[in-house]
Formats: C-alpha cells, structure tokens, sequence
C-alpha cells in the first residue's frame, strides 16, 4: 500500500471524544517503546511527537490516511522510576479506548525487541486475545541488534508471550526494516 497523504485529525482526552465510525488501527506498548515512531517512519512523515520521556503520548491522537482509515496513537504503558520509586504509568484512557472503540480493525502491539516482555505486556496479550480484538506484534528497535541475531530475539519474545514466532514481525523506525510487510497487514485488513 502507498501512503499518498497523512494529516493530523484530533485528540481524544474522554471516551466521548472517540470517533464512531470508520477504519482504524492502534498503536499500544509501554511508554518510549517507539509507537509515535512507527507511525511516523509508517507514513514518512515526523506526524506522531516522540520523545525519549517516557509518558510523552498522554492523549489519544488520530491521524487520518488517505482520506480513507485513521491511525490512533495511544498512552503507553510501563513503570516510570521517578527517584526511588517505581510509579505505574497506565491510562485509563487507553483501556477505555480499547473498550469502546468501534472501528478498530486491529492492534499492533510493540516490544521492544531487545527485552522480555513484562507482565504488562502480557496483561495486554491477553486482554486483545480475550476480546477477540485482531492484533500483531511487532519486535521493534532492531537496529538496534546484529542482524544475524533477529531471529533468535523474536523467537525468545514468542516463547515469553507464549505465541508462534510468525505472530512477530522484527521492525526498526530507523532502517525501515519490514515497513512493507505492516504496510501489507493494513491493506489487507483494509480490503476485507
Ligand atoms: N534506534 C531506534 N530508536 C527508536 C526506534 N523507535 C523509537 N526509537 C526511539 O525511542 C524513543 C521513544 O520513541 P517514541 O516513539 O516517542 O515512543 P512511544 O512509545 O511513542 O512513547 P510514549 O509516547 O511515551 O508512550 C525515542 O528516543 C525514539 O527516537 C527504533 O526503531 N530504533
Ligand atoms: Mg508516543
């Protein structure tokens, strides 16, 4: 699929700001994961605020593809160490999101590909595997990883979020590796 045109539409900060109709995808993973970078090396186009504070996405912010379907960056998730102390970044806003969407087609969830999944990663598998909710996941930051060593990172990833490793795909924002591939996934969701 060729991205001909991507533009900012608007952010949600309550559910009753969510868009009720259309096609959408969603970006989810804990916070500095890369999600505002995937969309943006997706589209070609520095559209998403990334950051390397975590907690930089704090609203829900769609961007509109096409003039066809919308990307819907969202909060991520994760520990924050803030001193001593470890404090749970979560947003409720997220989980309502992912309750209440209507025209959500599917989910990438993000890993990094370089650490085990946490508990909250898992906590998300399988909140979109219960509610039926398509997904995929992506293993991203390889760049920063030999390239030889890729295969080895996504399959030690499958066995901790106990999937088959065709469910993963190896991406990186800075090389661009496999954007064709997700491109794929959106067209043939699309088109379905
Ligand atoms: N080397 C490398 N760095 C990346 C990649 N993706 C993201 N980063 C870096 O990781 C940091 C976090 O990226 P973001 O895209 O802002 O992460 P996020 O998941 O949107 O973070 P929150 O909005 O806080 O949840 C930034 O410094 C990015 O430049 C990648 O594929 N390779
Ligand atoms: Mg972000």
């Amino acid at each position: 699929m060729k991205i001909e045109s991507a533009k900012y539409l608007t952010s949600a900060v309550k559910s009753s700001d969510f868009i009720s109709d259309g096609i959408e995808f969603a970006f989810v993973g804990r916070s500095n994961v890369g999600k505002s970078s995937f969309i943006n090396s997706l589209l070609g186009k520095k559209i998403a605020r990334t950051s390397s504070t975590p907690g930089r996405t704090r609203m829900i912010n769609y961007f509109l593809i096409n003039n066809s379907f919308r990307f819907v960056d969202l909060p991520g998730y994760g520990y924050h160490k803030a001193g001593k102390q470890n404090i749970l970044l979560w947003s409720t806003l997220m989980e309502d999101y992912l309750k209440e969407c209507k025209c959500l087609k599917r989910v990438f969830m993000l890993v990094d590909i370089r650490h085990k999944p946490s508990e909250l990663d898992k906590d998300m598998l399988a909140y979109l595997t219960y509610n039926a909710i398509p997904f995929k996941i992506v293993a991203t930051k390889a760049d920063k990883i030999a390239k030889s060593k890729v295969g080895n990172y996504v399959k030690i990833i499958a066995k901790e979020l106990n999937v088959m490793p065709l469910n993963i795909l190896a991406y990186s924002s800075e090389t661009l590796l496999n954007k064709d591939k997700i491109l794929d996934i959106i067209e043939n969701d699309i088109n379905i």
